[in-house]
């Protein structure tokens, strides 16, 4: 498999409580590497349109208020099958749910604080780098 990229958010929660280097630290220690980063705040359109695709379900409003609560760390990932391998460090969306030693099971507060996002697709790892950084950020 060739080096492969996705996108990454170190979501509100965690960067409340002080968590984006220990985050990074279990992207790193999972074989990931992080090629592009920044600290940034959301507004709301943008939360609204990064969710987009859930704009019809329950929790939608609440997303988009929990994702601009407070800055989030966005990032770019580059590795090995690096979008399936980021979702395995991730761990499930609801924390519950989630394997031992994964950064959901042992940081997120709850299913809708879960303290990460990874791309979940080609399409949509592509789609999601391309709207927070231009290609000149990308140092692999
Ligand atoms: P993400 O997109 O943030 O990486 O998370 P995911 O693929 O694991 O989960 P997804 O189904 O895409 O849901 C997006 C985010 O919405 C919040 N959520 N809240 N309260 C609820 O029932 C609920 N369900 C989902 C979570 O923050 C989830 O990560
Ligand atoms: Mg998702």
């Amino acid at each position: 498999m060739a080096l492969e990229r996705t996108f990454s958010i170190v979501k509100p929660d965690a960067t409340k409580r002080n968590l984006t280097g220990k985050i990074c630290a279990m992207l790193e220690d999972g074989g990931l590497r992080i090629i592009a980063q920044k600290r940034i705040q959301l507004t709301l359109a943008q939360a609204q349109e990064f969710y987009s695709v859930h704009a019809e379900r329950p929790f939608y409003d609440e997303l988009c208020e929990f994702m601009v609560s407070e800055p989030i760390v966005v990032q770019v990932l580059e590795g090995e099958n690096a979008i399936l391998r980021n979702r395995e460090i991730m761990g499930a969306t609801n924390p519950a749910d989630a394997e031992e030693g994964t950064i959901r099971k042992t940081h997120a507060l709850s299913l809708g604080e879960n303290s990460i996002h990874g791309s979940d697709a080609p399409e949509t790892a592509a789609e999601e780098i391309a709207y927070f950084f231009a290609g000149l950020e990308l140092v692999g």
